[in-house]
């Protein structure tokens, strides 16, 4: 697979990011989702924020009680709890993934004409605006359906658990909330762009506590907020490149031979690649093909190395004939684009299947 990969690599770090709040350091601006509105590129960028802490032994904790930004305070040598992932705060003993996550996430636009040269919005785009987002806003998807609706999904997290949620917007500048779509916990939402016979389709990740699954599932809706009729998907692989957990990226794309999915897969350690998906037009139910290496993976130093390494995550990309140009998180830091060939990824499907 041909992967051209931008030279201006990263396009955006945090530090071409102001931080929001005062005290505060960026330390991500990544795994953005995708929009083509008036003429611009926007990247939905998931914008991580972390309280400086002047005590090397404190770590302070951003959360949201009430609308009011509190930080907690916790000693780095509190046998309570487990500092080892950068990413949360793990309670000793407990079953739980995580009590506290150690930054909190907002979505923030990056707008470009050319798609390389990125200019950052000086406020937050959506900020979390309810209880069910009191540890942040994650990983947007955008999903344009006609000429004027674009609808937005994220994940809301907070101490009840990880959730979707989904907004609209027609001038990326107001949105109406849409409320909570999917129960937790569950995120990678992708909304298909149109309606097949007559029913909205969107994949989703819920996760299986019980019996240790990631998997990938599909759910029909009429009105984009009520999903029922939900069927399981794609499985994550014994031993391969998506052991771990496999979940959607892109909003799935409308091609001759399927709807093409480009999903995430990693492994059980925590390596991210980006696969591809083929959908039935008619039934995307049903699974046509599916990647058997990854097309993508953690290679450049930026995607290898970062606040959390080895990760290649696309949220988002644009589309225009064949080439589609893919903007991805890397190594849970930064944004990256680069460009694939739509038939070349179809062909390397199909003779995958022979
Ligand atoms: C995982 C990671 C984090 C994220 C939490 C909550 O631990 O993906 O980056 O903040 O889940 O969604």
């Amino acid at each position: 697979m041909k992967i051209n990969r931008f030279v201006e690599n990263p396009l955006i770090t945090p530090d071409d990011v102001k931080p929001y709040h005062q005290g505060f350091e960026v330390i991500g601006a990544f795994n953005a989702g995708v929009a083509f509105y008036k003429g611009e590129t926007l990247l939905l960028l998931r914008v991580a924020e972390r309280p400086i802490s002047e005590t090397p032994n404190i770590i302070k904790v951003p959360l949201l009680k009430n609308g009011e930004l509190t930080l907690l305070e916790i000693e780095r040598d509190d046998p309570r709890y487990d500092f080892s992932d950068p990413r949360i705060i793990h309670e000793v003993g407990s079953e739980a993934d995580f009590i506290y996550l150690t930054s909190l996430s907002y979505i923030r636009i990056a707008r470009s004409r050319d798609g390389h040269r990125f200019t950052i919005d000086e406020s937050p785009f959506l900020y979390p605006f309810n209880e069910f987002q009191n540890f942040g806003i994650e990983d947007a998807r955008c999903t344009q359906i006609g000429d004027e609706n674009y609808y937005i999904n994220f994940t809301s997290v907070s101490e009840m658990g990880i959730i979707e949620s989904l907004v609209k917007t027609t001038d990326f500048e107001s949105f109406e909330d849409m409320g909570n779509i999917f129960l937790p916990d569950n995120k990678d939402i992708l909304i298909f762009p149109e309606k097949i016979n007559n029913r909205y389709y969107a994949l989703s990740r819920p996760v299986s506590s019980s019996l240790d699954r990631k998997d990938i599932w599909i759910s029909k809706s009429s009105d984009l907020k009520a999903w029922g009729e939900h069927r399981h998907l794609l499985n994550t692989s014994k031993d391969d490149w998506d052991n771990g957990r496999v979940g959607g990226g892109l909003v799935p794309i409308r091609t001759e031979k399927g709807w093409l999915e480009i999903y995430h897969g990693a492994t059980k350690n925590n390596v991210y690649c980006m696969g591809a998906l083929l959908l039935d037009l008619d039934d995307p139910t049903k699974v046509l093909a599916k990647s058997k290496a990854p097309l993508m993976m953690p290679e450049m130093p930026y995607e290898k190395e970062g606040f959390f390494g080895e990760v290649v995550f696309a949220c988002g990309g644009i589309v225009n004939g064949d080439k589609l140009t893919l903007y991805y998180g890397v190594a849970d830091r930064s944004m990256a684009a680069c460009e694939l060939s739509i038939s070349e990824i179809l062909s390397q499907l199909e003779s995958e299947l022979e």
